[in-house]
């Protein structure tokens, strides 16, 4: 028996398995029911007694040589079978492009950027809003349309909780919680009642920013501005400013830029007017200051909105909106930034 047993190790120790199939055959001639290790313990009771010891410590010896010769045999070919036998060698670098960012997170963080550089930071608020941070602390008249059905989409009444129609609402929360000097701006998705068209859409980015300081005046509104919009489109990039209306500024103005595809002269883009909006602004109506716990004799600011969703598509020349919500692949690899 003593001699099977040492015969039976050197097998063991001699043993290679090219594939998992010959490891397999091997594991079943020692250790399956029918296999030479339970042999070799059924012979165990023909054993003499005085030499009982030393043939149990053999055989529970061989066994053990034979799991431990398994499980290196198996470590050995999950290695070698991940890179070679699927014909791929998976531990090369990859060659294909990561993937590529959404052109409308391209333009948030490109904002973003501009305005970290001269001291505005990001503040970031809920989805869903109450009626007293999307319209009443920022001067909305009780009977205003944009409190309506049509115009908002309400998750309930009484009270009212809808989904923000802008990111003011970030805002009023801002002012609530810090005193001046404020100086912030909010990227967020807001929501309208709106039909989805070419230049429409009931969901859309905004970046809105805000600055309440003591002597804020129209002229840094003016300067800030200037320098984001050659920042954005480039250094030659002319400004204007017409007058208009909002509930939250007095006074209040949109923002044109000189036509950054024609230059001025007049396209299809500008409308042959050489001049396209970009965003709307003012001066902080001294309501909201109050409604927000900011003394309104002591400290005035500015603050302005605009779309994301229209600037990229300036930016890049995309005539329909509808294919930032796509996920078409050929629209979206288009698009490459370190931003
Ligand atoms: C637009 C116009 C605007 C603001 C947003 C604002 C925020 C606070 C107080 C006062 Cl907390 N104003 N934001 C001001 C003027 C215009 O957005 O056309 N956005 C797309």
């Amino acid at each position: 028996m003593k001699e099977k047993i040492n015969q039976y190790l050197e097998e063991v120790k001699a043993f290679n398995a090219e594939t998992y199939d010959q490891l397999e055959q091997f594991r079943l001639k020692f250790l399956s029911k029918k296999g030479l290790i339970p042999a070799l313990f059924a012979d165990f009771k023909n054993v003499a007694p005085e030499e009982r010891k030393e043939m149990g410590q053999l055989i529970n010896g061989l066994k053990k040589a034979v799991q431990e010769k398994i499980v290196a045999l198996k470590e050995k070919l999950d290695s070698t079978t991940e890179t070679k036998s699927s014909g791929y060698d998976l531990t090369l670098p990859v060659e294909a492009p990561l993937g590529t960012r959404h052109p409308l997170s391209i333009v948030r963080n490109e904002i973003i950027d501009i305005f970290s550089r001269i001291g505005f930071v990001v503040s970031e608020g809920p989805e869903i809003e109450d009626d007293f941070h999307n319209f009443t602390a920022l001067n909305f008249p009780p009977d205003h349309p944009a409190r309506d059905m049509q115009d908002t989409f309400f998750i309930e009444k009484d009270p009212d909780i809808a989904l923000r129609t802008h990111t003011s609402s970030v805002q009023v929360r801002v002012m609530e919680n810090t005193q001046p000097p404020i100086r912030t701006i909010s990227p967020g998705r807001v929501f309208r009642n709106e039909a989805i068209s070419a230049r429409a859409h009931c969901i859309f980015h905004q970046v809105e920013g805000l600055y309440v300081d003591t002597d804020v005046s129209f002229a840094d509104l003016k300067q800030t501005l200037f320098y984001f919009a050659r920042e954005l489109f480039g250094e030659h990039t002319r400004i204007r400013f017409r007058p208009s209306y909002f509930p939250f500024t007095e006074p209040s103005a949109e923002m044109d830029v000189s036509c950054n595809i024609c230059g001025g002269k007049g396209c299809n883009v500008c409308k042959y007017t050489g001049w396209v909006e970009i965003l709307g602004c003012g001066m902080v109506d001294p309501n909201v200051l109050s409604n927000c716990n900011i003394d309104s004799t002591k400290y005035s600011g500015y603050a302005f909105g605009m779309g994301i969703e229209r600037i990229t598509m300036l930016k890049y020349r995309i005539n329909d909106l509808r294919l930032f919500f796509e996920n078409d692949m050929r629209f979206l690899k288009q698009f490459e930034s370190a931003l």
